[in-house]
């Protein structure tokens, strides 16, 4: 090949200045599918790589909003269109006061191969503001919400654009944005997901995330001939993504005993079951971003200024954001036994966190593991577009299903002798196909 991989990753970070989070992000998936880039002269011809990591369009605008004292306030609102090669840019929005242009490019890249994974027609895209909802009231996160959907809206639409929640952005927040939408267009249509379910959202979206990664995780470990059944297992975080992974591992008899946020983890060697995984929603509802109330709560071990991944398990769930877990947690983690990590966050681990993993246990990373909630926001796309609600049986069949395949896909392109490669497994399933459609659409 002309260029060599170092050559490429130069030019790169020469051109994106200062975008560390875009160049780690980036860099796994080159290196994952050089190789198969190599072999392939038309996509070199095409410069598919190249194109890949330039997004199609990045829109910055001002958020103005007036607070609950009467003081103006700015933030800066975000989206990243990023590839439409499959579909409607599609991803989150993040509403959190580390973000940044290179965290939404990190996000909205790692969409793009994440979503050819579900198979659903869906492009990639992700956006978002330096708002942190944390500490703010209902009627601000509101204001904030109408003045970043004042200038979004000219953006989007439902064969466009189709944002969703994120970090900092649930129900509540969508419930919001779809409003100002509305009544900006006068059109009542699916232009985001994770709506509620009286206007347009689907079944088991909420859930999803969570549940797709614990489907994935089983998968992983039927091939290890496991089960999750009477395994312990740490999550991180406490949001709709641990909500959703704790309710399935209790479901299918796993244990779960922590959880964490900013201030630091929670240990309940009781297991966190039953009312306890409802007392999450209230946590989050009460946007002060902090887990500490679960331990005077529930009587729990508070650590603070920790992460959890010094208790040992069996099995580790990241559940909160990108580089949560460390090369010093991952050699602490397998250290106390843990033989299987799946990542639900984004991009959770660090480059030589998952390094390390992979010459010791499984690991699998977020753009598989965590792809069942894109899923169904592609299936309430497709209930929208038939203005129909399928039933909750049929949701999660279908989740099921895609989350079996995709485990196939990284099985198929991971093989590695007696080990599953689920990294390059996920890049290179991820990639052939947004490839072979750029490919065919032509130089666009
Ligand atoms: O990272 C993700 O896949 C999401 N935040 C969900 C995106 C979506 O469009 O449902």
């Amino acid at each position: 090949m002309k260029t060599d991989i170092n050559e490429f990753i130069a030019n790169l970070e020469r051109r994106t200045p200062g975008e560390n989070e875009f160049h780690q992000a980036v860099e796994e998936v080159v290196e994952s599918v050089w190789g198969f880039y190599g072999k392939n002269p038309r996509y070199q011809r095409a410069k598919i790589l190249e194109r890949m990591v330039e997004p199609e369009r990045v829109i910055m605008f001002r958020v103005p909003w007036v607070d609950d004292r009467g003081e103006v306030q700015i933030n800066r609102g975000y989206r990243v269109e990023f590839n439409s090669a499959l579909g409607p840019y599609k991803g989150g929005l993040r509403f959190h006061a580390s973000v940044t242009l290179s965290i939404l490019k990190f996000l909205g890249f790692e969409q793009t191969f994440k979503n050819s994974l579900t198979t659903l027609p869906m492009g990639g895209g992700k956006g978002g503001s330096d708002f942190s909802p944390k500490g703010k009231t209902d009627g601000e996160i509101m204001r904030f919400c109408q003045s970043f959907m004042t200038e979004l809206y000219r953006h989007i639409g439902p064969n466009t654009d189709v944002p969703a929640g994120d970090i900092g952005v649930g129900g509540r927040e969508i419930g919001y944005l779809f409003g100002q939408y509305k009544r900006l267009k006068n059109e009542f249509t699916g232009v985001l997901t994770g709506k509620g379910l009286a206007w347009g959202g689907s079944l088991i979206r909420p859930e999803a995330t969570g549940f797709g990664a614990v489907y994935f995780a089983q998968h992983m470990l039927h091939r290890l001939g496991k089960d999750i059944a009477g395994q312990t297992v740490s999550v991180s975080g406490f949001g709709n993504v641990a909500w959703g992974a704790i309710s399935k591992i209790n479901e299918l008899g796993g244990k779960v005993v922590t959880l964490s946020g900013p201030d630091g983890y929670i240990y309940d060697k009781e297991g966190i079951a039953g009312d306890k995984v409802d007392y999450l929603l209230e946590l989050r509802a009460s946007n002060n971003d902090i887990v500490e109330p679960y331990a005077e709560e529930f009587g729990a071990k508070f650590v603070a200024d920790k992460r959890p991944w010094e208790v040992p398990v069996d099995i580790a769930m990241p559940c909160a954001t990108e580089n949560e877990v460390g090369l010093v947690d991952a050699k602490e983690l397998v250290k106390n036994g843990c033989t299987l990590l799946a990542e639900a966050s984004n991009m959770g681990c660090t480059a030589e966190a998952v390094g390390y993993f992979h010459n010791t246990i499984d690991y699998a990373p977020g753009k598989a593991v965590n792809a069942g909630g894109v899923a169904v926001s592609g299936l309430e796309m497709s209930q929208n577009s038939m203005r129909i609600n399928w039933p909750r049986e049929e949701v999660d069949a279908r989740l099921q299903g895609i989350m079996h395949d995709i485990h196939d896909t990284c099985v198929n392109y991971g093989k590695n002798g007696a080990k599953i490669d689920y990294v390059k497994g996920a890049n290179v399933g991820g990639f052939v196909k947004v490839a072979e459609a750029m490919l065919a659409q032509g130089v666009v």
